[in-house]
Order: C-alpha cells, then structure tokens, then sequence
C-alpha cells in the first residue's frame, strides 16, 4: 500500500510578494496584468485571500478585477521570481520524499511509503513539512495525504490555506461520495454540463453510471472517470525534471527597425535565458524565439535541436537564424522574446 502526499503552495505568486514585501500584509494583492485604471488587458495570474474577499479569481479579465476591487494592490508577474522560489522550495520537500514529482510551480507529490509505515507517521512528516516551509520560506502550503496521487490531490484543496487533509485508503469512497464531479481530474466546465444535464452532480451520482455507459459518452476517458469516482489511481510518480521552459522577453522604449539593436537585445535575452539554464543545472534542446510588430501582430518560431545543449553559442545561433526572416518585415519591432524548452536535468 502507498502512502502519497500532495503539497500546494497558498495563493502562491502573491504569497511570495507579501513576504518580500511586508507593507503588504493584510491587504488584499493580486497578482498580474497591469488594470490601467480598469482599462488594462490580460489576466489575473492570482491574488491573495484577502482579494478573494471581493471574488477576485485566477483567470479572471484584469479589468473585472479592477472593477470588484479597486482598493486591491496589483503587481506584475515576475516569473523569475517565483521559479527562484519553487526551486528552494522543492529542495525542503524533495529531502521528505522517496520518490518526487513536480506537478506544477506550486505542487508536488511525494511518496512517503517506504519511511512512513502509517498514516500517522505520515501525517507528523507533513506537519514537519510545513513547519520547514514556514521556518526556512515564510511561506504556507497546503498538504494532502492518501493513497494514490488522485485522493491526494483533491485532499490538499479541501482545507487551503495552511491546510492538512488526510484521507486514509478506508476512508477513500466516503471521502469523495459528496464532492462535486468536478474535483476530479480532467472533469472541465465541457464534461460537468454533459454530467449536470443528466442529474449527476456529485461523485457519488457518478457511481451510478457503469463503465460502459460512461465509455459510451466519454470513450477512453469515461472509462478513467469510473475508476476516478471510486477513489482508484494506480499512476505512480513521475520523477523527471518537468520545468516547461525558460526564457525572457523585452519591450523596446520605442518601436523600432533597427536591425543592430534588435540583434543585441536578443543576444542579451539569449545569456540571461541560458545562466538560468545552467544555473538550474539543466540542458535545452529546443529553441524559440517571438517578435511583436507594432501593430501588435506576434508571431514566434522554433527549432528543435538533435541533442540537448547548455551552452550561449548554440542558442546564440539558433536564435539569430530564427530571428533573420523576421527583420525583413516592414513594420517596426516592439517586443523580443527568447525561450529554451525541453530541458533535462
Ligand atoms: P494555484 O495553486 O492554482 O493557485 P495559488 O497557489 O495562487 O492559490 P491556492 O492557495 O488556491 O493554491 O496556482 C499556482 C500559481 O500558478 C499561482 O500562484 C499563479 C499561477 N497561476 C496562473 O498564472 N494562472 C492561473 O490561472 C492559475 C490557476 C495559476
Ligand atoms: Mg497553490
């Protein structure tokens, strides 16, 4: 038997900001686009609990943000940041774990099974992990436990912030009987109206439906949804190093045609990108770059490597070679952006 944890970092981006930056504390942050005075696009990336005191939400259109809550403190997304941040993070809970995946910045799975031999002893090991979140971050998570990545997932969302659900293997169906079919993984707004059209609402309503009817709707998926409504998830961890990329992009003070300084800001993007890259001790194999026109029309190009690297000069390369045809436009540049993706520890 498996015994799984999984840990999610509270209100994650705007956790981190508050901490740097104590005048913050207390008031409600949201973590962003820049609202223009409620003319702003894009999108919130997410906000504290206090801003979602005024029902600002992740994805939410910046500028309905802005209207629910103008008193909200809003600052830009500062990615680097928050990949700098995930990394010491891990370091504290990859030292907990016999075996570690990385889900997302701000979630991980552990499984504990071979030095915790109980539910008990794992639930004192997660009481340590937040302990050392806390002590060595200033930061809060929320921590799921059970016996399959699935129950443990869903567990960790039952009690944020600061939170610590345990679900032991027992306990699985009852757990899970009054939750919403969309606690389940992959069950979008498409798959809950199809579910909600035919009265079926909670995952205990789910159970009613047989393999075969659900496959009939759903194919292959419906086929996991049945195991998924009964608790059952054999997927292990996967241990591989899953970082999606790495990259910078930059706005020019004036747009501009000039082929010179377009070439070197790129090249600076490009060694800022890869001193990250062998900083995090990873290797890329594919290469991308973006070019915004003045118009604001955007358009992107990449090429995939044979074999990984790590070094400036290929991405260098393969970054001017991209980036060549696009300076034969006639619009003005506005904006660059580098990328390596595919990376490998
Ligand atoms: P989440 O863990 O979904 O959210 P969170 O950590 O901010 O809040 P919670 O306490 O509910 O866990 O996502 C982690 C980070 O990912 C989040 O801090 C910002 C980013 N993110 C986006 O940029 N856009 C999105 O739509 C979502 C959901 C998250
Ligand atoms: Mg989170």
């Amino acid at each position: 038997m498996r015994i799984i944890l999984h840990i999610d970092l509270d209100a994650f981006y705007a956790s981190v900001e508050e901490r740097d930056n104590p005048s913050l504390k207390g008031k409600p942050v949201v973590v962003g686009a820049d609202p223009k005075g409620g003319r702003g696009r894009g999108v919130v990336s997410t906000c504290n609990y206090e801003a979602r005191k005024f029902g600002v939400r992740s994805g939410m259109p910046i500028n309905f943000a802005y209207r629910k809550c103008p008193s909200c403190i809003f600052l830009p997304v500062d990615m680097n940041k928050y990949v700098a941040e995930s990394i010491k993070c891990q370091e504290i809970f990859r030292k907990y774990a016999d075996k570690f995946e990385i889900g997302g910045i701000d979630e991980f799975y552990l499984d504990v099974s071979e030095r915790c031999k109980s539910y008990g002893k794992a639930e004192e090991l997660a009481k340590g992990i937040k302990r050392e979140l806390l002590e060595k971050r200033k930061l809060t998570c929320s921590i799921g436990i059970s016996s399959n990545k699935l129950v443990a997932k869903i567990a960790a969302g039952q009690q944020k912030p600061d939170g610590l659900t345990m679900v032991r293997a027992d306990r699985v169906a009852d757990f899970l009987a009054p939750l919403d079919v969309s606690a389940l993984m992959g069950v979008g707004p498409k798959t809950k109206a199809v579910l909600n059209e035919r009265d079926i609402r909670t995952i205990k309503d789910l159970r009613k439906l047989s393999r075969q009817q659900l496959t009939e709707w759903f194919g292959k998926f419906g086929s996991m949804l049945y195991d998924e409504a009964r608790g059952i998830d054999e997927s292990p961890l996967i241990e591989e190093w899953e970082v999606k990329s790495i990259g910078r992009q930059i706005t020019f003070p004036k747009d501009t045609r000039d082929k010179k300084l377009i070439l070197e800001t790129l090249m600076e993007i490009v060694n800022d990108s890869i001193k990250q890259v062998k900083a995090e001790k990873l290797k890329y194999r594919t290469v991308t770059i973006k070019v915004r026109y003045e118009d604001f029309y955007t358009t992107s190009k990449a090429k995939s490597l044979e074999v990984v690297h790590e070094d400036e000069k290929t991405a260098q390369l393969v970054a001017r070679e991209l980036m060549m045809p696009f300076l034969k436009d006639e619009r003005k540049v506005r904006l660059v952006g580098f990328s390596v993706s595919k990376l490998v520890k």
